[in-house]
């Protein structure tokens, strides 16, 4: 019979790594930058579009699973497409930017839907873009208007 004893050591060298594991999703790089980002207001009582620019300049893909900001109740990765010369949008789980890439969410494709919006036209607002390897870049957001020309 083996005495639990003897196991001591290992369990507080096991005891002593955990710090590192438990932050090492926190502390992970990534190659995501987020820029050209802003929320577009229509109306008060209306989710408000967003749109961003992801650039990857690593080289392993990076996915995008959500994001997290105060101005919106909760935000949405929807994607729009005209299909029989309907507009419709529907959610997507996830994108993902290929290494040495540029994905952009904009106006007639991919964009961010802001429900319960709580944002002021050209007050900016901080966001969390999430991570799916549970890092996340932290962006800030214009908040802008229907400009009169319909752009952007
Ligand atoms: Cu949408």
């Amino acid at each position: 019979m083996i005495h639990p004893a003897r196991y001591r050591p290992a369990l507080v060298a096991l005891l002593a790594t955990l710090p590192w594991l438990i932050a090492a999703p926190r502390a992970r790089a990534t190659s995501l930058t987020v820029s050209g980002a802003y929320f577009r207001v229509v109306l008060p009582n209306l989710p408000a579009a967003g749109y961003m620019t992801l650039t990857n300049s690593g080289v392993r893909p990076v996915t995008v699973i959500g994001l997290e900001t105060s101005g919106c109740g909760s935000v949405m990765l929807h994607r729009s497409m005209n299909r029989n010369g309907m507009d419709r949008m529907a959610p997507v789980p996830s994108v993902t930017v290929a290494p040495h890439s540029v994905f952009r969410f904009a106006p007639g494709g991919y964009h961010l839907m802001c429900m319960s919006a709580r944002l002021r036209l050209g007050h900016d607002v901080l966001a969390r873009v999430k991570l799916q390897n549970g890092g996340s870049v932290t962006a800030r957001f214009a908040v802008i208007g229907v400009h009169p020309s319909g752009s952007p």
